[in-house]
This record gives C-alpha cells, sequence and structure tokens, in this order.
C-alpha cells in the first residue's frame, strides 16, 4: 500500500482515460463524517454488541426493541453529521465523467454498501444501495414500504398498520441482495475499465466478490484503505490512506491533467 504521489498520479491518468468507472464504497467512506464503520470497536451503549450479530433476521426475531433501537440510534447519527470530502469528490467523480461522455451508458456507477444515504446527500445521482437503506422501513406482514421520516419511534419496536412490526429495508446476513441491485451492479460492471475499491474490508460477500467480476471485464483495479485487506496485494495499485483525503487528491490530479491535457475524444 502507498500514498506515493506517484501512484496517486498513475490512478488519476487511469481516470482520466477511463470510458467507464465503477467505484464500490464500504463503511470506511463514511468513517470520516463521523459514522462507526462495522469493525471499528463501538462506544456508548453499543460497545457490548457485535453488528455483525445484529444485521440479522435472527436478532430481529428475537429481540425486534433492540435491534429497532440500534438502527434507529444509527439513523440519528447519520442525520447529525455531514457528508465528508471523499463523498463530495465521488459525486464530482460522476459529474465529470458524465460531462467528458455525454450519451451512452453512464460512464460512471457507484456500487455503496452503506445503507446510512450520504452518498445521495454530497450529490452522487447513480448509486446503488447493495445492502438497502435504513431510510425506508417495511412492514412485515405486508411487506409494505414507508419512508422512516413517515415513521413514529416513541415506542419500540414499530409496529405497523396491518399489525406486524417495521423492520428496515437493508439486507441482513443470510439475506439476498435486492435483484435489481444486484443486475444494475453486473451491468456496470460487465462494461468497466476501472474499479475503484474505497474503504471496505471486503470481506462481505456477493460485494466482496465484485471487483472478481470488474478484473474478469479487463478493467484495471485500485484500492483506496486505511488498512490493508485481502485484495490489497491483487489490485493494480493499492493506496493505503483516509478516503476523504485520497479521493479530493484524485480528482485534484485529474483537474491538472484536463487542463493541460488535450481533449479526450469522447
Ligand atoms: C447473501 C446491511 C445469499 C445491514 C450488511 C461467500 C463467502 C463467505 C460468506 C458468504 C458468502 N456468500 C454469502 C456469505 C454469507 C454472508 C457473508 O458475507 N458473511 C461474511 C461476513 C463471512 N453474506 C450474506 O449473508 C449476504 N447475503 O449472500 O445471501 C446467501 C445467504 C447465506 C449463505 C450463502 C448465501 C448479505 C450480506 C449483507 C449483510 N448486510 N449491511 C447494516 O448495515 O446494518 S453488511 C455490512 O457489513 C455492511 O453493509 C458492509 O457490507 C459490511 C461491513 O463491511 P465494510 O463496509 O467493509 O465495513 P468494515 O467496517 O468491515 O470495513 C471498513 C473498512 O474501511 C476497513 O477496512 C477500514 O480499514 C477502512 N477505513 C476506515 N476508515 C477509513 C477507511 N478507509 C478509507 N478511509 C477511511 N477514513
Amino acid at each position: 500500500m502507498t500514498t506515493d504521489p506517484e501512484t496517486i498520479g498513475m490512478v488519476a491518468g487511469w481516470l482520466h482515460e477511463a470510458r467507464s468507472v465503477v467505484v464500490l464504497t464500504g463503511a470506511g467512506v463514511s468513517a470520516e463524517s463521523g459514522l462507526p464503520t462495522f469493525r471499528d470497536p463501538e462506544v456508548g451503549l453499543w460497545a457490548e454488541y457485535d453488528p455483525m450479530e445484529l444485521a440479522t433476521i435472527g436478532a430481529f426475531e428475537r429481540d425486534p426493541e433492540l435491534v429497532t433501537r440500534w438502527y434507529h440510534w444509527r439513523f440519528t447519527k447519520s442525520r447529525d453529521v455531514r457528508p465528508n470530502p471523499g463523498h463530495d469528490a465521488l459525486a464530482r467523480l460522476e459529474a465529470l465523467l458524465n460531462a467528458l461522455a455525454p450519451g451512452g451508458a453512464p460512464p460512471f456507477t457507484l456500487i455503496t454498501q452503506n445503507i446510512d444515504g450520504l452518498h445521495q446527500r454530497a450529490g452522487s445521482r447513480r448509486v446503488v444501495e447493495l445492502h438497502g437503506s435504513f431510510h425506508r422501513w417495511r412492514c412485515t406482514r405486508t411487506g409494505r414500504e414507508k419512508d422512516l421520516a413517515d415513521l413514529s419511534f416513541e415506542r419500540f419496536p414499530v409496529v405497523s398498520d396491518a399489525g406486524g412490526l417495521m423492520r428496515p429495508c437493508v439486507v441482513w446476513f443470510g439475506e439476498t441482495l435486492p435483484p435489481e441491485a444486484l443486475e444494475a451492479s453486473f451491468d456496470a460492471l460487465a462494461r468497466c475499465d476501472l474499479f475503484l475499491s474505497v474503504g471496505t474490508s471486503a470481506t462481505v460477500h456477493p460485494a466482496a466478490g465484485l471487483i472478481e467480476i470488474a478484473r474478469a471485464a479487463g478493467a484495471r483495479t485500485v484500492e483506496i484503505n486505511k488498512d490493508p485487506t485481502a485484495n490489497t496485494d491483487a489490485v493494480d495499485a493499492a493506496i493505503g490512506g483516509l478516503s476523504g483525503s485520497v479521493l479530493p487528491d484524485l480528482l485534484r490530479r485529474m483537474d491538472e491533467l484536463a487542463s493541460g491535457a488535450p481533449a479526450r475524444d469522447t
């Protein structure tokens, strides 16, 4: 892993030349906004719980109040924080690539494992929420969905109009991913020439396997992560650092290339 300017410059050049970029993000991208990742030790009330245990249908069935409180706590934390420069850089990258390649298949797809909605708040448009979102909840009895904003959390768990319970529209361990999210991901990966994995430990499947699909499609692969992962030795460029600093750096280098380099043929 490195943060040497040469590697940053090389990756910025790959971004500048890329025709179709896919970025996969994980909890690390939201960490600098103040949201805990899955594997950072929790503080306070949630320190005694393992997120991997709580993010399961079994935990919800055993203790719906506890799991509902956990998601409501995570939502209130996300509501009280702001997207960080890493989120902003990804939104700007999308706008830049769209401007360079108007029309045709979208040149940028952001696949996120995060359920906090911070990418959308930063202005990202083409966001595939692989693991759903806690901004949408559904009735366990009817499946009818509601925006979190339309729910009352005066009592936990939240009883639905049909007398069932409301659960977040997120993918719990042991549950299958939304088919439309998988399809959008596979479609983007099949035609991408550059894949960036940012702020993820690459431990949760099938998200962790998406890099293989990109590689099989002939894409160059890049990892931007605070710590090494199982992918670090296999990617074409591994940048060890904080996404809130590295991503803006890459955009600055792209701007230099764009101002100095001849216009790209679209
Ligand atoms: C499924 C939503 C069919 C809820 C989540 C194949 C092999 C092994 C296991 C499996 C497999 N296929 C399926 C499984 C089982 C399981 C799985 O993957 N288990 C693993 C953990 C052993 N997968 C599933 O169950 C999936 N369903 O496949 O259905 C099936 C079912 C059963 C059996 C077979 C097939 C569903 C998985 C989705 C679970 N839901 N989230 C919620 O959020 O509450 S996963 C959840 O954990 C997150 O969404 C995220 O995906 C994951 C945590 O990963 P990260 O985002 O990477 O976060 P983490 O904390 O781990 O890492 C953060 C990284 O950031 C660190 O590396 C750190 O260094 C870095 N970092 C920190 N700060 C910064 C930074 N980097 C840069 N800058 C910074 N500032």
